[in-house]
């Protein structure tokens, strides 16, 4: 082949500009176009402070902000959300995979149940946002081993604590919500000596304790 030939064969290098050439937010976190989908939607909800809940009214005060499936929209959301330690007193942020309402009347959570951590306010300040950014990475990043389980998660800003929750479909004591209950710990880098409490749904709105357990 001659050279000619040889360029007459190659072809042209097309002039791509940045709009039709694939961006990844590592390139150009403002102007990329690639997006890595989430392997599920999830929906953040807020509920509003200052309304004292009660078992009836709960369901009124429930917001749901947005859904997120990619790992881009994640990012877009949690940076421009007001940061869990500046959240007021009685709030809460939920995050649940979508089409499941964060509350224990859902069918998806009617017999599930609950693990949660409190840290006090005034010895935790701003590390609440890691525990929880470290919750939410673990969950939409389906870290957990039995991912199927997982419903969603919760942070509560209370007057003396703060609490994170995760909320999961089953809550008959087995290896799989113990396998769950030592991967939170892990994800959230607390030492494993430490205990959480699993409360199912059921006791909670019995405001009983006849069934919690700890891992
Ligand atoms: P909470 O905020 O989960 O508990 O529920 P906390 O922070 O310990 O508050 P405390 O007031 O119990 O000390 C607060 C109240 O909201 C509950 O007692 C219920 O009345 C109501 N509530 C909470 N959740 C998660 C639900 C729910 O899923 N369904 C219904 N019907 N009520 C709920």
């Amino acid at each position: 082949m001659t050279e000619q030939e040889v360029l007459a064969a190659t072809p042209v290098q097309e002039d791509t500009t940045k709009e039709d050439r694939p961006i990844t937010v590592f390139e150009d976190p403002k102007n990329y176009n690639v997006k890595h989908p989430l392997q599920n939607t999830w929906t953040l909800w807020f509920d509003n402070p200052g309304k004292k809940a009660s078992a009836t009214n709960w369901s009124q005060n429930l917001k749901e902000i947005v859904d997120v499936n990619t790992v881009e929209d994640f990012w877009g959301v949690h940076n421009n959300i007001v940061k869990v330690n500046h959240l007021e007193i009685s709030s809460n942020y939920h995050i649940f995979k979508k089409g499941v309402r964060p509350e224990w009347e859902d069918p998806v959570n009617a017999s599930g149940g609950k693990f949660s951590i409190q840290f006090p306010r005034n010895r935790t300040g701003e590390a609440i946002n890691d525990y929880w950014l470290n919750l939410i990475l673990a969950m939409l990043g389906e870290q957990f081993q039995y991912e199927d389980e997982i419903c969603g998660a919760v942070v509560s800003v209370r007057k003396v604590f703060y609490r994170v929750a995760l909320w999961i479909k089953s809550s008959e004591r087995n290896e799989k919500i113990e396998t769950i209950g030592r991967q939170l710990k892990e994800f959230l880098n607390l030492n494993s000596n430490l205990t959480v409490e699993f409360t199912p749904h059921s006791d909670s709105s019995n405001k009983s304790g006849e069934n919690r357990f700890t891992v």
